[in-house]
């Protein structure tokens, strides 16, 4: 009973949180009834009548379970909407051996962002942004990562792949002081969607904080002649990819009070940024996103799509689903996955995706699709 008391209290206190944030910079919550306790589930079909009226005719049909106001991205400095797409591919090179070599800078630096609209967190980012950038590579190049280290603490750059221990980002490989440099060099590989992180001590801590970032190694079609036309379809630059929309989610959270809980949620960084802007896709091309799960504190997440099912690659390692036709999966810390679906015979319109803790979805992780016909 005193647990369930416990419990209440601090959800109380997360939802009062958000609100007082938002009413300081001058907006309103709109889910002031939130505050109160009461939840409203932000996913349920959307009426007719809103979907002709566009997003915000939908959202206030819903009572609006969002933040009102708007994020300054220049200020931030990256922007949601793009950050879906936005490959860091770094610079390629020869090596003597007739290998591609491509290297990748990286610079860890102290930047308070806002993640609400007038929420600012004091983050620690990968150049200066959160998530960092979206690192894209091919299986078997050779990666090189230059790390600089402008923060104020001892940070690392850890990758989930396959690597040397002296590579591995962990105090006494690779973990670097303020001012510092430190040169990561591996194979890419295996393929599949991976993350990078902090692995700085207490990791929670450099982790939640906003050091980390999603790393996608593209299959080598040479490599998988049994499954040559998926791995091109999965290779950047080929005519193959250029037939879907590729999509990074990162789900992450903030911590804003520093109660080894999180205030805000979202899928690459800034709360509600997809529901307030849906992500425009077309219906004839199927979907592909790269998602990552590195939200601390909270044991599990999940990726809910509405009205749809997908198929799911679980870390991206293999070219055949490990999961097909569902419509939620589960990720678990550093968990990830690629999700592959297609709106071909859906009309057009908004279609939701959240986790389906919804908690996290009335705390700022939810968005929507814009599922448009071609324009000809
Ligand atoms: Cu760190």
């Amino acid at each position: 009973m005193r647990e369930g008391k416990l419990w209440l209290e601090r959800k109380l206190d997360r939802r009062l949180l958000l609100a007082g944030g938002l009413a300081a910079a001058g907006g309103t919550v709109v889910a002031a009834n939130a505050a109160l306790g009461q939840t409203s589930h932000a996913g349920h079909e959307m009426p007719a009548a809103a979907a002709a009226e566009g997003p915000s005719a939908h959202l206030s049909a819903h009572g609006a379970m969002i933040t009102v106001g708007e994020v300054d991205d220049a200020r931030n400095g990256f922007d949601p909407s793009k950050m879906l797409s936005d490959w860091y591919t770094g610079t390629v090179s020869m090596l003597p051996d007739g290998r591609t070599l491509r290297t990748f800078e990286v610079t860890a630096e102290d930047k308070e962002i806002e993640i609400a609209p007038g929420i600012m967190f004091p983050a620690w980012t990968y150049n200066g942004r959160v998530p960092g950038p979206t690192l894209r590579a091919t299986e078997g190049e050779r990666l090189r990562i230059v790390f600089r280290n402008q923060g104020s603490h001892p940070h690392s750059m850890h990758f989930h792949g396959i690597h040397a221990a002296r590579m591995d980002g962990v105090p006494g490989a690779g973990l670097i002081g303020p001012g510092e440099e430190f040169v990561y060099e591996f194979d890419a590989r295996p393929f599949g969607c991976h993350l990078y992180h902090c692995h700085a001590l207490p990791l929670k801590r450099h982790i939640q904080k906003g050091m980390y970032g999603a790393f996608v190694i593209d299959p080598d079609p040479v490599r998988h002649p049994e499954h040559e036309t998926v791995a091109r379809s999965r290779l950047l630059g080929t005519p193959e990819n250029a037939g879907w929309q590729e999509f990074v989610m990162v789900m992450n959270a903030f911590d804003t009070n520093f109660d080894n809980e999180n205030e805000v949620y979202a899928v690459n960084t800034v709360a509600h940024a997809y529901a307030k802007k849906p992500i425009r896709v077309l219906k004839d091309k199927p979907v592909r996103i790269y998602l990552v799960n590195v939200v601390e504190f909270d044991p599990i997440n999940s990726f809910h799509l509405h009205a749809n099912f997908f198929d799911y690659y679980n870390q991206g390692t293999t070219l055949t689903p490990t999961l097909k036709t569902v419509d939620l999966i589960t990720q678990c810390q550093a968990e990830r996955g690629i999700l592959e679906f297609h709106f071909r015979d859906h009309e057009p319109g908004l279609y939701m995706f959240h986790p389906h803790q919804s908690e996290f979805t009335e705390l700022g992780w939810s968005g929507m699709f814009d599922v448009v016909e071609a324009v000809s």
